[in-house]
């Protein structure tokens, strides 16, 4: 097996997890920033051009976040980070969907459509989209939003889809850290949940893969 891998942010999620459960794999950078995900090689192993992308030994090519986690949590069951039983495996799979669509995606509107260097590359992917300031701004709204959203959650539970740590808080905290580092969106002052959480995971080991 390896992965195909860039400090950014949405390999973090396949980075934590792995850290998580104790494994190591090979890796491949694949260096986003010098457009390497756009080559003949990397295209032939993933035609979305994005990673994470996992290539399993038989040669099969994973790519998209959930796809390659339920394929390690199948190969490495320990610790169980998408839930023992099939409740608690949907309402992870419910939360960290959310986390993806109200955070993730916020966060990816607000710095895809505002950096000049996606300048016609608004959206990741082998077409060109131009960036629209509309949706940039419309990013930054929904960012505000989730975190007064996640703050409610956490007012009520310890970690994102309950008692546990599982995926639905790395893509939380994946995205908040997108944002705030990326694109200056920082947790307000007033979402004390979401502070204490955030410090909370961030002294997990796997906070630095
Ligand atoms: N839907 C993909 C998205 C992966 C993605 O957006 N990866 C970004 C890095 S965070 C990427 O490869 N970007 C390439 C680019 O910007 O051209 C997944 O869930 O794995």
């Amino acid at each position: 097996m390896q992965l195909y891998d860039f400090p950014a942010p949405t390999p973090r999620r396949i980075r934590m997890f792995l850290a998580e459960k104790g494994v190591e794999i090979p890796r491949v950078c694949v260096d986003i920033a010098k457009g390497e995900q756009f080559r003949p090689a990397f295209r032939a192993i993933n035609p979305s051009c994005t990673v994470p992308a996992l290539m399993l030994d038989n040669g099969t090519v994973l790519s998209e976040v959930p796809a390659i986690w339920h394929y390690l949590e199948a190969t490495y069951s320990k610790p169980t980070l998408l839930g023992g039983n099939p409740e608690e495996t949907a309402l992870i799979l419910m939360w960290e969907r959310r986390m993806e669509f109200d955070g993730y995606f916020a966060a990816a509107e607000a710095f895809r459509n505002s950096v000049p260097a996606f300048a016609c590359r608004a959206l990741t992917g082998p077409h060109e989209y131009d960036q629209i300031e509309a949706v940039a701004a419309r990013g930054r709204a929904r960012m505000l939003n989730f975190y007064a959203d996640l703050d409610a959650r956490l007012a009520t539970v310890e970690f994102v889809a309950g008692a546990a740590f599982t995926a639905a808080d790395i893509t939380a905290i994946v995205s908040v850290d997108f944002a705030q580092n990326a694109v200056g969106i920082s947790v307000p002052d007033r979402c004390e949940n979401v502070l204490r959480w955030h410090e909370r995971v961030a002294q997990r080991p796997s906070y630095q893969a």
